[in-house]
């Protein structure tokens, strides 16, 4: 039987519980399941399927959701949209809205990526997000860990599809917010996808968590200097 820990040698014990951190990170490493999610829906009205089409209950044109899942965390993910109406109702489509999205992971997680699958497609004036914001709680209420992150977008071609993701320091909490940002004067967004994930340093992804984060900051200090010259 395995010596009671406190008996053991000091060297030993660091190194035991060295172990138990490693294999505690190494159980949790890898994609989180989203129990519910909230926000408000996206714009149907007139149009065909541009709300959140999976979600239960109401659909109309931005209702607030809450305590179910839909369009964001079914798997499926939008493609181009061509002429064929249908193509639209994978992806949740806003106007002039930057929404907020509340993801409930049931209990509290590790948790350090959150990744959007979003269409381009200038011709209908649904661009990419320009920023995202991300933040972090156990209660929904208290938050913590708010980031800002820019995303400097390579030229997007007539119609694409793109997943843009936030990392940023690992964090203990059941939910996740995130705020999409569209430049002004860009009409629409149109999201077909979200996973949320806990990524180990050096993984498999090879996404170290520092470097994440200082991107981030990074990120942060040009988006404050990009507005500085704005309003300058
Ligand atoms: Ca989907």
């Amino acid at each position: 039987m395995f010596a009671p820990f406190t008996t053991l040698h000091p060297a030993l014990r660091s190194a035991a519980a060295i172990a138990a951190l490693v294999g505690a990170a190494a159980a949790q490493a890898g994609p989180l399941t989203v129990t519910s999610y909230s926000m408000p829906n996206g714009a149907s009205g007139n149009y065909f399927g541009y709300g959140d089409n999976a979600y239960p209950g109401t659909n109309g044109s931005g209702a607030f959701l809450s305590g179910g899942t839909g369009d964001l965390t079914n798997g499926v993910l939008g493609g181009d949209i061509g002429s064929t109406a249908t193509n639209w109702v994978p992806y949740v489509l806003w106007q002039n809205t930057n929404p907020t999205i509340t993801f409930d992971l049931g209990s509290a997680q590790s948790v350090n990526r959150l990744s959007g699958h979003f269409l381009a497609f200038g011709q209908a004036a649904v661009y990419l997000p320009d920023a995202a914001r991300i933040r972090y709680s156990l209660d929904n209420i208290n938050y913590f860990g708010e980031s800002l992150v820019d995303f400097v977008h390579t030229p997007v071609s007539a119609s694409e599809q793109r997943w843009l993701s936030l990392a940023t320091a690992a964090q203990q909490a059941r939910y996740v917010q995130v705020q999409w940002l569209r430049e002004p004067g860009r009409q629409w967004m149109a999201l077909s996808e979200v996973a949320l994930s806990f990524e180990e340093p050096g993984g498999s992804t090879g996404v170290p968590e520092p470097t994440s984060a200082a991107l981030a900051l990074a990120a942060l200090g040009a988006l404050a200097a990009a507005r500085r010259r704005q309003r300058g």
